[in-house]
Parts: C-alpha cells; structure tokens; sequence
C-alpha cells in the first residue's frame, strides 16, 4: 500500500509540477477527450496533496543506504510532524537508528514493508515507542543490527513499544527480530488497532498487551518463530485493572514460537476469533491464572472458529492443543465454540490446575487426531453441547 502511494505520489509530481499546471493541463486532456486520464490525474492529485501535506525525514537530514545514523533526523522531523499535526513520510531505502525512537501522537508511514527498512544498532535499546494520542506507524520493516539476551526483559529492547498511547493503530510493519517483545503494549495503552503486521524471531512474545492495556484490536496478523507466546494478555495482581476488552482475531500464530500460540493469562472480557495456530511449544490456546507470575483471574473469554493444529510439541510440559489451567485465582465464563483442534502432539483439551475453575462451555468444536487424552478435564463446571471427538 505504502509503495503504491508513493508511485502515485511520483507521478503526481509529474502532472503537478509540469510547465502547464493542472488547469492547463485539464483542458489539454479535454480537447483529446481524456475523460479516463482527467480522472486519474484528479485522483493523483488528491494523494499528492496528501504527501505534500506531510513531512520526509529526508528533509531534516536523514539519508538511505549510506550506512550512518539517521536518528538525530528522525527525532527532528518526529518533533516537527507533531508540532505541526502531519504525517511522516520514510521514502524506501535502509536508515539507522541508534535510539529509541519515541512518536508522540505523531503518524509515520514507509513505503512498504519490502522497501523501507530501518535499523536499530543498540540491542539494549533500539525501540519505536508510541505515545500519547492518534499515534500511527504504518508500512516499513524494522529490525536489530544484533539483538542481546532477553534478560530482564526490558521495553527498551522491544521492536515497538506503545507507552500508554490512545488511538494508535500499527498496520502493515514488519518485525523482524528483537531483544524482548516484537508488539508490546502497556501502561494502559487502550483503544489500539493492531493489524495486517508480520512478526518474526522476537526474544520474548511476538505481540504482548499488559499493565491495564484495554480495548485493543490485534487482527490478521503473522507471528512465527516467536521467543515466547504468539500474541499475549497478561494482567498481574499489581495492577489496578485487568487488561480488558480485547479481539485476537484472523491471526496466524506459529512457525515453533517457544510458549503458546493464543494465551490469556489475567484478563477480562477477550474474544479470539477465526485465529490459525500451528506448531507452538506449548499449548496453542491457553487460558490460565498463574501463581508463579502473581497474575489476576480470567473472566470472560470467548474462543470461536479457531484453528489449532499441531500444538504442544515440547515434552517437559507435554501440553495439550487447549489449555484452561489455574494454579491459584479463579477462571470464570470461558466458552469456546467451533474451533477445530487437531493433530495434538500429546493430548487434546485439558482443564486443570489447583485454583478455582468454574464456568466452561463447549459447544460445536470438532476434536480430531489427539495423541494421548482427546479430552481431560479435572477441574470446572464443564458444559458440552455438540462437540465432535471429545
Ligand atoms: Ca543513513
């Protein structure tokens, strides 16, 4: 999408800068009859009035493929996207950047995930952060020179971070390997949209909300070969709120990520819809309060027409496919329904743990080629209602 607004924003600059001027022009094209052509060259002025609206990082100082640090231009041009409310543009090509990069409220956009690609030098501290309001970043890719042990798992060494930000939206970036988290969002970051983003080789979880994050939409997305969980809700009793109100929706979870696929561990009021996941770990969906963590209880999680496949890998724990476990707390209201759960590499659906489990529904889900247990369910209020294989 980025590579094609900025073709159209290369030709414009053609119609639009050209001897005649578009009202010359205009009449040019009408003599000939051009109706087509009028009406593309109206539609490609309307983007590059766009563009022109915005700001390059290019005109405060930074250069591509020259291998030497553009950072100190991208924080002018950061500070002066904000101060004057316009989008930053990032043309293709490669740029350095040897700190953390904070947007505050500002919208950065590349020319596509294929073309731009922006380099972080310090392992220890090569995040993009997001704060503020209306922040946006959109169609780059941004990956680590070198990344360091997760350690103490630090944001600084995510690939981006969104610091307590409101109405953010991170569509069409590509991740490709960081120290900690590839998508973290914390500190009450709320009313986010998180999509159509690629996510690989992250130190810790590939996409992450916690600390009172709510309102969140995280969407077709793919996270593979993640250091820890695909995409993660995790609340801890530290907090003053659960992280509440999210979708996990039409996203593609696997490629031997190190944990789980899905997890819910705390979290109130989280729906995971229409998900694939393959070949994690350890479980592929996971709704769990864990002491060990010091996390909140589950309420209210809704699982439907997922898929997982093939979950569950690791024999230290030996998951099954879906895991609903409680090792303190309380899990409430779970219902899944329609997935299909298959090819478990050692058992199918478990519900256990020494906590306190209690309402959780089963209904339409097909179960099919578990080794071991198709079904075991040691703890809860269990309803099943048409469910295929248990
Ligand atoms: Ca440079």
């Amino acid at each position: 999408m980025g590579n094609e607004r900025f073709m159209i924003g290369a030709a414009v600059v053609i119609f639009g800068s050209g001897v005649f001027g578009i009202s010359p022009l205009h009449q040019a094209l009408s003599s000939f009859g051009c109706e087509t052509m009028l009406r593309q060259a109206a539609d490609h002025g309307a983007a590059s009035r766009e563009q022109a609206s915005g700001l390059s990082v290019t005109d405060f100082g930074a250069v591509a493929n020259d291998g030497r640090d553009d950072y100190a231009a991208f924080a002018a041009a950061a500070e002066a996207a904000r101060e004057q409310k316009k989008t930053l543009y990032i043309p293709a090509g490669e740029f350095v950047l040897g700190r953390i990069l904070t947007l505050d409220g500002v919208r950065m956009e590349g020319a596509g995930a294929k073309n731009t690609v922006l380099v972080s030098t310090d392992p220890q501290n090569g995040s993009i952060d997001l704060t503020g309001d209306g922040a946006q970043i959109r169609n780059f890719k941004h990956v680590y020179l070198t990344t360091a042990e997760r350690g103490d798992g630090s944001h600084e060494k995510n690939s981006i971070t969104v610091r307590g930000a409101s109405n953010f939206t991170i569509t069409g970036v590509h991740v490709s390997g960081s120290s900690t988290a590839g998508i973290m969002m914390a500190y009450g970051a709320n009313n986010g949209v998180v999509s159509n983003n690629t996510v690989e080789r992250t130190g810790a979880d590939g996409i992450h909300m916690t600390t009172e994050s709510h309102d969140i939409t995280v969407e077709n997305n793919t996270v593979t070969g993640a250091g820890d969980d695909g995409i993660a809700v995790v609340s801890y009793r530290t907090s003053s709120s659960p992280v509440r109100n999210i979708t996990i929706r039409g996203n593609h979870v696997g490629g031997m990520s190190k944990a789980r696929g899905i997890s819910v561990v705390g979290g109130t009021d989280v729906r995971i819809e229409r998900n694939e996941v393959r070949d994690t770990m350890m479980a592929g969906l996971y709704i769990a309060v864990e002491d060990s963590y010091d996390t909140m209880d589950v309420n209210r999680v809704t699982v439907s027409g997922n898929t997982v496949d093939h979950t569950g890998i690791r024999e230290k724990e030996s998951h099954p496919n879906v895991l609903v476990y409680a090792s303190r707390g309380t899990i409430d209201h779970v219902e899944f329904s329609g997935n299909t759960i298959t090819n478990a590499a050692h058992r199918g659906i478990g519900v256990w743990g020494d906590g306190d489990i209690r309402r959780v529904t089963f209904e339409g889900n097909t179960l099919t080629n578990s080794r071991g247990a198709n079904v075991t369910f040691e703890k809860g209020e269990i309803k099943l209602r048409g469910n295929k294989g248990f």
